[in-house]
Parts: C-alpha cells; structure tokens; sequence
C-alpha cells in the first residue's frame, strides 16, 4: 500500500533541503504512472496547503528525443508555483537547487477556456491570447537526475523555475511551429532547435494538456492559464556566475544569471 502524501512530503523535503533523494521504484516496484499524479496531486496539495498558488501549467517530454530516451509515447505534465517565477534578465542562486537544467520554451497564455478531449492545435490557437519565449530551469530531486516516468511525474516533472520573456506576441503574429532557439551561456551556443520539436507545434502540446486533464476528470484550462509547452532545446546543465539568453527566430530574447 503506497502512502502518496508521505511520498509528496519526501519529495518536499528534498526540495526544501536541496537534497537528492532515491526514487520511489527504488522501493516500490509496482509504483506506476497513475500513482505518480497521485504523489504529484499530493505534493501540489502540500504546497498549496503551505501558502503557495499554481501560477501555470507546464507539460514536460514534448519532443520525441525525449520520449525516445524514456521510453514513452506520451507527454507528462505538472505545475508552476508563484515561487518559481524568475523575472526576464533577472537571477537565481546555485544554492537554491540539487543540480538545475534549463532548457528553452514557448509559453501560451489563454484567451479563451479549452476543454478537452477533442481539441485541435488550431482551435488553441484561436483561443491563444499570447505567446511568450520561456526558459524553464528543472531541477529533479532524484539522485543524478535519474528516474523512471513514474518517479518523475511524482516529482512535479522536475518543475523548478521558470523565466517567461518580456515580449509577448499575438499566436498569429509568429510562425508558432517554425520557431528556432538558439540557446547560449555565457555567449557560448550550447543547445538549439526548432519549435517543431514540441509535438509538431506547440499548440498541439496545449490540446494535449486539455485531452489529459479531460481524461483525468481534472478541471478545464481557463482563459488567463499559462502552459509551458515543453522543450524545444536539449537542457543544459547550470553552473555558478552562467549567463544564459535564449534567442528565438520572431521572438526576441529571454535570459537570466546565475549567482
Ligand atoms: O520539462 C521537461 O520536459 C522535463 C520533464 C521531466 C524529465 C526531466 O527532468 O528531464
Ligand atoms: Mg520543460
């Protein structure tokens, strides 16, 4: 019998004291996908109880190199907390995390609701009122940064900061699926891609949100949501004193240090 809510405190605490932590298929072979959203619902439970709002959505192994390497056909999602919001240009210290990672993104902010299951990339563009350049730093409290799908997914995907861009621009303004990123630090490329990489499109990624949140009987997307879409670029690890700056085709430049 698998206590979800002692599993979201473990994954807290880990949090909190930037300590790695052994996975829970370590201990519980049987521990699959559902259990993991049932720890992650715990955890986001934890974390509301302690003070903190959900302030966006954010889907994880969009791209099919990642979904190669864990083996899945199937994106994962989790949530961003008021805490992990950085300002563009802004900073975050080393100290704060285990090992962090970041990786370039588009977000979408809604205009409209979108209630799943059948919910086409074009219908979320419709209903899009912005789409933001995005850099979400993850940071998995596992030992190593390895993990099976279902430790991960209990780990609120390794959710960890996000800095979303000053620019924002209309969905139809850009060519959303034709965007490229290059990402930099300390003025070094060290990761690139297109946004295609996020399902096709990232807007695809929104519908497919919507379809899981439908499916799991959770509430709709409402208009004002903000979803991360995934990553376009590989992540690339963090280091004290990196600057790093995101710099999208059409979309101008996201980026920030760390101390
Ligand atoms: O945002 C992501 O795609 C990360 C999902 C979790 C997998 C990882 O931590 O690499
Ligand atoms: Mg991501």
């Amino acid at each position: 019998m698998i206590d979800y809510r002692s599993f979201a405190d473990y994954l807290m605490k880990a949090e909190k004291q930037k300590q790695a932590v052994s996975c829970i298929t370590d201990q519980h072979s049987h521990f699959d996908l559902s259990m993991g959203y049932k720890v992650q619902q715990e955890l986001v439970n934890l974390k509301v109880e302690s003070g903190h709002q959900v302030t966006a959505y954010k889907m994880g192994l969009t791209s099919p190199a990642k979904m190669k390497q864990m083996n899945v056909s199937e994106p994962i999602y989790g949530y961003i907390f008021d805490y992990m919001n950085v300002p563009d240009k802004g900073k975050i210290k080393i100290e704060d995390f285990i090992h962090p990672k970041v990786e370039a993104e588009v977000a979408f902010i809604l205009g409209e609701d979108i209630e799943g299951p059948d919910i086409t990339g074009e219908q979320v563009l419709q209903k899009t009122e912005w789409v933001i350049p995005a850099l979400e730093i993850i940071d998995s409290r596992y030992k190593d940064f390895r993990f099976r799908l279902p430790d991960v997914i209990a780990d609120n995907t390794s959710a960890s900061r996000i800095v979303l861009g000053n620019q924002r621009f209309r969905p139809y303004d850009v060519p959303i699926d034709l965007i490229g990123v290059s990402l930099t630090i300390n003025g070094e490329a060290r990761a690139s891609g297109e946004s295609s990489a996020v399902l096709g499109n990232p807007a695809n990624s929104v519908a497919m949100l919507a379809s899981m949140l439908y499916a799991e009987g959770k509430k709709k997307l409402k208009k004002g949501s903000v979803i991360l879409t995934g990553g376009i670029t590989e992540a690339v690890l963090l280091e004290k004193e990196d600057r790093v700056a995101a710099r999208y085709d059409h979309m101008g430049e996201v980026s920030f240090d760390v101390r």
